[in-house]
């Protein structure tokens, strides 16, 4: 079935062609091309269809929907209006009950195998936890999954169980890819992920043609690739030794290195540190909150929030900081040798991610 472009459909809205350029060469910074590729991207939104987009939710605190909206570059406006065509949604929905369960199953026989399924939330696996439409969520998800060209499990609920599954699970909280056996899914962690990266993701499939690639996790590289601490804007201060022992100290006014506060900066792979919240503002970090590790798998379960942990794999980490802590002099000595230890720490990180 022949499918409006992109550019068809801006016209439509009476986007002018200039405005229309300049959201394509916001959409082509947010891929990471460079501007001269811009050109890449106005070809690609002049011939490419618009996607069609199921949007399902299922155990969750809608955050994930509530990220999406605020995306800036692009726009959560030119992504639902332009870049795809959202033809079954829960929140953003202006129909509902009998009418809404109708325009999700003609997705099925109308866009069968071209359709992007996009899920927040996880699944509860006991029975009769969650019905929609007089519907076990199971079923849905089965039926949803295997007709779509492929899922993007938005958040950390739909990619790994998340704040449902926590210990003692009383749901069976399980992600989406238990429910999925031959489409692709695409994780994007963080509870919620940045808005940014939601929409990237779907941007580059309707730029690209194609899933973005992976990671063995099944997170796309282009987001993904990083660990928070690697990026930091305090990494200095952790590098000179330098750290907030409590959360009004002086340490803290200077901006010193959250670490033992239980930051998890060192053990989380996520975009914060680059490209921030709300447009490009702050992030956790850098308004002084430790990381929690909300885009790892399990991180609601991973040891208490706001302690130095123990949990990071390289121990020796936490010796010398204690020792650094100690230290009144020999600061430079000492920081250099954390930065050792955080450098042989990366060292086996990368080790242990294989080939990401
Ligand atoms: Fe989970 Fe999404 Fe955390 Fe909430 O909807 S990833 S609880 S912020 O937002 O699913
Ligand atoms: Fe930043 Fe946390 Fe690493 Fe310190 S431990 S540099 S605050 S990520
Ligand atoms: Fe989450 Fe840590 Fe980013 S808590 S929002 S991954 S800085």
């Amino acid at each position: 079935m022949k499918r409006q472009t992109v550019f068809e459909t801006a016209m439509e809205r009476g986007v002018s062609r200039r405005d229309f350029l300049k959201m394509c060469t916001a959409l082509a910074a947010a891929l990471g091309l460079d501007y001269t590729q811009s050109d890449k991207v106005v070809q690609a939104m002049e011939t490419n269809s618009r996607v069609p987009v199921v949007w399902l939710q299922f155990q969750d605190c809608t955050g994930c929907s509530e990220s999406f909206i605020r995306s800036t570059h692009p726009t959560a406006e030119s992504v639902l209006f332009d870049f795809i065509s959202l033809e079954y949604t829960e929140v953003l929905s202006a129909a509902s009950g009998f009418q809404a369960e109708t325009a999700m199953k003609q997705v099925l026989e109308k866009y069968k195998g071209e359709y992007v399924l996009a899920v927040e939330g996880s699944i509860p696996d006991g029975e009769g936890f969650t019905n929609v439409g007089g519907i076990d969520v199971k079923e849905t998800i089965k039926e949803m999954a295997a007709g779509a060209m492929a899922v993007i499990s938005y958040g950390s609920c739909a990619s790994w169980g998340g704040i449902a599954a926590a210990e003692p699970n009383p749901t069976g909280a399980k992600p989406i890819s238990s429910y999925v056996s031959n489409t692709p899914v695409i994780l994007v962690p963080g509870c919620p992920p940045i808005s940014e990266v939601m929409t990237g993701v779907i941007a580059h499939m309707i730029t690209f043609g194609a899933i973005p690639e992976l990671d063995s996790q099944g997170r796309p590289k282009a987001f993904y690739r990083h660990r928070i601490h690697d990026k930091c804007n305090r990494r200095a201060y952790f590098d000179a030794g330098l750290f907030v022992e409590s959360f009004d100290d002086e340490g803290a006014k200077q901006g010193y290195c959250l670490y033992k506060l239980g930051c998890k900066g060192p053990t989380t792979y996520n975009a914060c540190a680059e490209m921030r919240w709300n447009g490009g503002v702050s992030y956790p970090i850098q308004s002084g909150n430790p990381c929690i590790g909300c885009s790892e798998k399990g991180f609601w379960d991973n040891g208490p929030f706001f302690v130095r942990h123990a949990k990071i794999p390289a121990s020796q980490t936490t010796a010398n900081i204690d020792k650094i802590g100690l230290a009144v002099t020999g600061v430079v000595a000492a920081g250099v040798a954390v930065h050792a230890v955080g450098t042989s720490f990366k060292k086996k990180s990368e080790d242990r991610r294989g080939d990401e």
